[in-house]
């Protein structure tokens, strides 16, 4: 497949592919948007009339925030119309008119669109976001934050599939850098705006960074800083990106559901804790739902009174189907969510829309997430008021007051998992009183639910390679020194987790290294040396643009403690399973078994025929993952655990994609690395006046 790099502004660049075949039924590729369209905030309707731009394809979507438009600049009016304008007709987006005719489905974008090479061409939308400490008390207990735009979570960055999302990021704090990513944003041909400390160097206190990227996909995501733990002090928000859906609705919700852990002490401070050989595990305090929480403090003062202040509430009416998203963006907790009396329809997980699937009860594992239509019951309770619950997976939390298990009840005093309510009606409306009713039945909380997991069928599907495109040796997967058992591993990445990588460290253990990033040396700026560094953990893999190549990797969790493992306290047991996250590419889902992983035999069981896809999945401890994807996108990208504390203990790795001949320092030539140099510059100058964390921490 033949590509070239299509220079947009000074910043961005994106690819276009060239597919003549498929180009007659969408008309057009990704490009970028019309720089006389560069807009100072969010356009509006006013801003659309005032331009003149009405006869351009705009409509306002469904769940968006107020004054919100979607806006297709390049799609005159009288050959496209949007096609979000009814309830059974969500898994349409834009309409070519002129194919309609005689055809049952019109043709344009839709949920069946191969998004890896197709997206309407929309407008650039600017964000300002500044980070800066706040005191906060989400739960009734103050402490001090580090919050984007002032509030936890922070300001949702909303826009259309797309659409360029350009955002300013000004670091307020006075005593730390910091480096925003795009969770589950593709970037493609974009390392250099993935976020990370492996593409650029913190943000110097005081100054402003500009982060520029096209929506390809669309669906639910989040950003949160990569800068050390900041992410656990509160620098998080939601991101919206509207499109078409698999099934029908009536109404979509335009707040998200945002999971979220909670830690009394400043991060960095709950990670002495990590380290610590005996403790060896940071704590959260408290689960918050979209920043709102409740502290025994709290709960006790309350007197009856109305409850809005204490729980958030998703509004609905009797049998509406309502689309609600769903985000985990806990520090060190998986939860298993469910509405009591309501059925669950998944239609999207992280960025890949599905097939519909009917569930009463989902795991949503850290750094997932999961777009869902809730079922309206035709005749609710007089009261209509439901909980809403964000149970801790067993295994996958660690609370400080104890852990949660299902099928242990020594913890006397466990947080209260009805973290929301469902109210039918208006809540401004009416006097809220507590729910009472009870929780469906779940059979399953365990922190990998695998044959839920395994279930979910992309709506786009992939075919897999079942010959990988990678034959590593040891010498160019470094993490793979980890035990003398990599050889008979063959053709395809195998990648051993340790259970205390820096303790591991800390103790002279040789074999195993944390990645540790260089915050004034980012791999990216330093691209011909990495791999040379004793704590770099790097993979290098062949670039390819042919769709049908793919890496195959093994995450093999057979050293880690499992569920079955008596000997050890359960109030010091790690957490038994990693949700792990891949930077620059989704990844599908192989196998993912509760058994070792098997060399002679378990590549038998593999499914290659559209698998799950995704951006983050969980690998089970005793047992193993194995995904594959496309190493199309050049660059250096990171995979790690999405646990807080276990990235900051290095639990990852990065992965060079290159073709050996200069592929990603051309793509950087020129103003995209000068800018980069800038940055670091910026950064040196103020090293001496920031808390170094560098020697403490992976800083990933
Ligand atoms: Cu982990």
């Amino acid at each position: 497949m033949a590509y070239r790099l299509n220079l947009f502004q000074s910043l961005v660049s994106v690819l276009v592919l060239c597919k003549p075949i498929l180009a007659l039924d969408f008309g057009q590729w990704y490009s970028a948007g019309n720089s006389d369209l560069l807009a100072p905030r969010l356009y509006t309707e006013h801003d659309l009339k005032r331009k003149g731009l009405s006869d351009h394809v705009s409509f306002h979507p469904e769940g968006a925030s107020e004054g919100f438009y979607c806006h297709y600049p390049n799609l005159k009016s009288k050959e496209w119309e949007a096609c979000n304008d009814g309830a059974d007709s969500r898994w349409c987006w834009l309409r070519q008119l002129q194919a309609q005719e005689g055809e049952s489905h019109p043709k344009g974008y839709t949920v069946t669109t191969n998004y890896d090479n197709f997206a309407p061409i929309g407008i650039q939308r600017h964000y300002h976001m500044d980070i800066s400490k706040q005191t906060i008390a989400p739960d009734g207990i103050p402490r001090e934050a580090r919050l984007m735009n002032g509030t936890y979570p922070g300001a949702m960055i909303e826009a259309c599939w797309g659409d360029t999302v350009i955002v300013h990021v000004t670091n307020n704090l006075d005593d730390e850098g910091s480096v925003i990513h795009w969770h589950g944003l593709r970037q493609f041909y974009n390392n250099d705006h993935d976020g990370v400390a492996l593409t650029q160097c913190p943000i110097a206190r005081g100054s402003t960074w500009t982060y520029n990227f096209t929506m390809l996909q669309y669906g639910t995501t989040w950003y949160h800083s990569h800068y050390i733990l900041q992410y656990a002090d509160g620098v998080l928000g939601p991101i919206v990106v509207h499109g078409p859906a698999s099934a029908p609705y009536d109404v979509s919700l335009p707040s998200p559901h945002f999971m979220s852990d909670w830690v009394y002490r400043k991060a960095e401070e709950e990670f002495d804790n990590e380290k610590d050989p005996v403790v060896r595990g940071s704590k959260a305090d408290n689960i918050l739902v979209n920043g709102i929480g409740r502290s025994k403090e709290a709960v006790a003062a309350y007197n009856g009174e109305d409850i809005r202040s204490l729980y958030p509430i998703t509004e609905i009416l009797p049998g509406q189907r309502v689309r609600l998203r769903l985000i985990n963006g806990a520090a060190g907790t998986s939860f298993i969510f469910s509405i009591d009396g309501h059925a669950l329809e998944i239609i999207a997980n992280d960025l890949v829309p599905v097939e519909p699937k009917i569930v009463d009860s989902l795991l949503v594992a850290i750094g997932q997430r999961y777009d869902i239509i809730i079922h309206g019951l035709d005749n609710p309770s007089p009261s209509g008021n439901y909980w809403i619950r964000t149970h801790p997976a067993d295994g996958c939390n660690t609370f400080r007051n104890g852990l949660f298990n299902s099928t242990d009840s020594t913890n006397e005093d466990p947080l209260d998992p009805r973290t929301g309510i469902l109210h039918y009606g208006h809540s401004s409306a009416t006097y809220l009183s507590l729910p009472d009713t009870t929780a469906n039945t779940i059979t399953d909380f365990s922190c990998a639910r695998i044959s839920e997991q395994t279930s979910l069928r992309p709506v786009v599907p992939w075919s897999i390679s079942t010959t990988p495109l990678n034959n590593l040796t040891l010498s160019t997967f470094y993490p793979s020194h980890q035990t003398e058992n990599d050889a008979p591993y063959g053709n395809y990445t195998h990648w051993l987790l340790r259970l205390d990588p820096l303790v591991e460290k800390q103790g002279g253990v040789s074999f195993h290294n944390p990645l540790f990033a260089n915050f004034s040396t980012p791999s990216l700026l330093d691209f011909t040396n990495i791999g040379q560094a004793e704590n770099d953990n790097v993979i290098r893999l062949p670039y390819s643009s042919n769709s049908t190549d793919f890496i195959h990797m093994v995450i093999d969790g057979s050293l880690l403690p499992s569920t079955n493992q008596t000997d050890l306290d359960p109030d010091v047991i790690p957490l038994l399973a990693h949700p792990m996250h891949w930077h620059g590419s989704d990844v599908v889902l192989l196998a993912q078994s509760e058994q070792p992983f098997d060399p002679a035999t378990s590549m038998d069981t593999w499914n290659y025929e559209n698998p799950p896809r995704r951006d983050t999945i969980m690998a089970p401890a005793g047992g193993y993952v194995a995904v594959a994807f496309k190493p199309d996108n050049p660059g250096v990208w990171l995979v790690h655990c999405h646990i807080a504390w276990h990235a900051s203990a290095g639990l990852a790795l990065q992965m060079v994609i290159d073709d050996g001949q200069g592929l990603v320092e051309n793509m950087l030539a020129g103003e995209r690395m000068k800018r980069l140099e800038g940055g670091c510059e910026e950064w040196k100058a103020d090293l001496g006046k920031v808390v170094d964390y560098q020697k403490e921490e992976s800083g990933v």
